[in-house]
């Protein structure tokens, strides 16, 4: 049992550019697969809270939508990148995560620099680790400290690597009083979004030139079978 007055919670909003790998981090900090993967941007399109416990503190992540500079006449890309801003209002800590292929690009650049502009609490993470060699990884390093980064933690979601050593950094970060969800619970979104979100996944993962990217899933109604099977009514 925890002792009621020991428990605390803090809210960590995992932000960056699109394909970083956001959702990948979300689902190892929760040990559980909760938020879409996909190999495409924008696979995340709206922001989407995954909760983890570690002892006594609730870690709430909010998995958000890439940002990206969005193009005048598209709203759906203007009402992805909103909602990304948003979440990092809201958070206690903000993960920025920087694909370590991709480095120091002028658009992370450029993120960064208007996160500091807001005086943001940002920790740094660089993920798929696994990916590059260490000199490109120094470099990036370099380039960050330089930028006067103090909080830098390399780390490989898909393979699990550092993303303990995250976890630990990131509770010191969550020092709110109590916890505000119930113990079992894992996200505040409703069954039927995450259904729908699902059958997006597997639709970005199976489509590919013929896919629109606007493609939207909603999830009319569900049954449960007895053989315990889910029928989902969706259409998209
Ligand atoms: N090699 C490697 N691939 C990774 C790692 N983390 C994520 N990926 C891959 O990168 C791709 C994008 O991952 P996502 O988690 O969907 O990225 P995201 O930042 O949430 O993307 P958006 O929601 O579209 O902004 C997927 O193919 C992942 O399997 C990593 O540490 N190493
Ligand atoms: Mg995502």
């Amino acid at each position: 049992m925890i002792d009621e007055n020991s428990k605390k919670h803090g809210i960590i909003a995992i932000v960056g550019a699109p394909n970083a790998g956001k959702s990948t981090l979300t689902n190892a900090i929760l040990g559980q697969k909760l938020s879409i993967v996909s190999p495409k941007v924008q696979t995340t399109r709206n922001s989407i809270r995954a909760i983890a416990i570690e002892d006594a503190t609730q870690i709430i992540l909010i998995d958000t939508p890439g940002i990206f500079i969005p193009r005048d006449d598209k709203i759906l890309e203007r009402v992805i990148v909103k909602s990304a801003w948003q979440a990092l209002r809201e958070a206690d800590q903000i993960c920025f995560l920087i694909d370590a292929e991709i480095g120091m690009s002028q658009e992370n650049l450029r993120i960064l620099n208007d996160l500091k502009k807001e005086n943001l609490p940002i920790t740094i993470v660089v993920n798929k680790i696994d990916l590059v060699k260490k000199s490109k990884m120094l470099e990036t390093f370099a380039i960050l400290s330089n930028l006067g980064f103090i909080d830098i933690i390399p780390i490989s979601a898909l393979q699990n690597e550092g993303v303990e050593k995250l976890k630990t950094f990131l509770c010191e970060k969550c020092q709110n009083p109590t916890w505000i969800y119930d113990e079992e619970q894992i996200t505040d979104a409703p069954m039927r979004f995450i259904a729908s979100e699902i059958t997006r996944e597997k639709l970005f993962l199976n489509l590919h030139k013929e896919l629109p990217y606007s493609i939207a899933v909603k999830t009319d109604s569900y049954e449960i079978l007895n053989n315990g099977e889910i029928k989902l009514f969706q259409i998209s």
